[in-house]
């Protein structure tokens, strides 16, 4: 990966807001709120048994692209490749269990964005032939991603970034304002979140919470 880019994308994943229709009662209100106070990126990540799907989320999809533009954040789609490139999406996401990265990369061509989350050092290697960033976790329990492994701290974060330097890293899983000092200095470049803001009392107050560390 040329430099610049790198340096872009490591700035972006700094706070990295992930949500869908079953994580918020509203989620144009949320999403908006936390792009108005700071989230650098954006994932719209619809599973679960309540998620929406055909035309009812590819509307909701194309709302929050709206509103990502609209504050200049990228817009990342999990898992749904179809939907990210019908939508000029800035990015895909996906797991292991999902389409293979290199597949994915075949489909999205060179410019959009390609995470993939990995869970082991050999996760990362096959990963990052094809991938622009990595996810790592779950670094803390977490109630937002049923089948998430084990929780594994930063050992992780550590491993990749020593074996890997260059590679833009963000860890996920239970991730609270008090964790993101001790995961940035293990080597991520941020944090992905959901309910920490998703499931919030006050989305702007937890939002800005993860800024002013
Ligand atoms: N992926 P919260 S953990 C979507 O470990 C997801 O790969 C994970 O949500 C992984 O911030 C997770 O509410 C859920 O814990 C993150």
């Amino acid at each position: 990966m040329k430099r610049s880019r790198r340096a872009e994308l490591a700035e972006q994943l700094e706070l990295y807001f992930i949500c869908g229709t079953t994580n918020t009662k509203d989620i144009f209100r949320t999403v908006e709120t936390a792009l108005q106070c700071g989230v650098t990126c954006f994932q719209f990540r619809e599973k679960g048994n309540e998620a929406l799907y055909g035309d009812q989320k590819e509307a909701v999809a194309r709302t929050l692209l709206r509103l990502c533009r609209a504050y200049g954040v990228p817009f990342i789609v999990n898992d749904d490749v179809e939907l990210a490139m019908k939508l000029d999406a800035d990015g895909v996401h996906v797991g292991q269990e999902d389409a293979s990265a290199r597949r994915v990369r075949q489909m999205i061509g060179a410019d959009k964005w390609l995470g993939v989350s990995v869970h082991s050092l050999e996760e990362a290697a096959t990963a990052m032939v094809h991938a622009d960033y990595v996810g790592i976790g779950p670094i803390f329990p977490t109630d937002s991603k049923a089948d998430a492994g084990e929780v594994n701290g930063t050992t992780l974060i550590r491993q990749v970034r020593a074996a890997y330097r260059e590679l833009p890293i963000v860890g996920i899983g239970g991730i609270r304002p008090e964790h993101v000092e001790l995961i940035r200095r293990d080597g991520a470049d941020g944090v992905a979140i959901i309910s920490a803001i998703a499931s919030a009392p006050d989305v702007a107050a937890a939002t800005r919470r993860f800024k002013c560390l």
